[in-house]
């Protein structure tokens, strides 16, 4: 059985919340480690396998995974029936990676930068910024509920989660917005943060 190793308030609550969106939390181990926080004193844990001591990590067998977009991806295809992901042959299979891709190497960059307001030509030749993060998101949802049409996906998850724990970073529009609310509303969500506790992110 695989091995997700989370902390509470974290970015491995998105995977948290995926799992309980897929209705496999029967299926995957769940170890709570300590972690580095910029708030607190807590060390990291000797029993964390990532060699960072981040989280989230997952173990499977002899196979382990860091980032959550792999996580993602490897659950989601681990599990295909559940219809968060795109199984490989499924047509949007090429724009459900692209999105996690994206969020990856993009949003979360840029979303971090401008909120430290941190600008240099090198930076917006290679990431962009929020205006074109927006833009993207804008002509996504421009006329379907979700990022990838009228159904919820991981990529709604992923890409949502940032706005809910940086507020002033939504863009002002409504159809961004009303997305984020949307993501926002999941039972499955709230289900995952009133066992998590507290609403702080390290
Ligand atoms: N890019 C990674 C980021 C993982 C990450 O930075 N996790 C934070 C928690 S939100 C962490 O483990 N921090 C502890 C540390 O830096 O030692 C992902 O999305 O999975």
């Amino acid at each position: 059985m695989p091995t997700l190793y989370h902390a509470p308030n974290t970015r491995s609550t998105s995977i948290l919340h995926l799992i309980e969106e897929m209705g496999i939390a029967d299926q995957i181990d769940v170890l709570k480690v300590n972690i580095v926080r910029e708030v607190d004193t807590e060390a990291a844990d000797t029993r964390n396998p990532h060699p960072e001591k981040k989280v989230p990590y997952l173990i499977d067998g002899e196979d382990h995974l860091r980032e959550r977009g792999a996580i993602v991806t490897y659950l989601t295809d681990m599990f295909p029936d559940t219809g968060l992901g795109r199984p490989v042959g499924h047509p949007q299979r090429g724009e459900f990676l692209s999105w996690l891709f994206y969020y990856q190497g993009v949003v979360e960059p840029v979303l971090l930068l401008s909120s430290a307001k941190i600008e240099h030509p090198l930076l917006h030749e290679t990431f962009r910024d929020m205006d074109a993060v927006t833009a993207s998101l804008t002509t996504a949802l421009a006329h379907q509920p979700y990022l990838l049409g009228e159904d919820y996906s991981a990529v709604d998850l992923l890409l949502s989660s940032p706005f809910h724990w940086l507020p002033d970073a939504v863009p002002p529009l409504p159809p961004i917005q009303d997305w984020i609310k949307r993501c926002a509303n999941r039972p499955a969500l709230a289900k995952v943060m009133q066992k998590e506790g507290a609403n702080t992110q390290a």
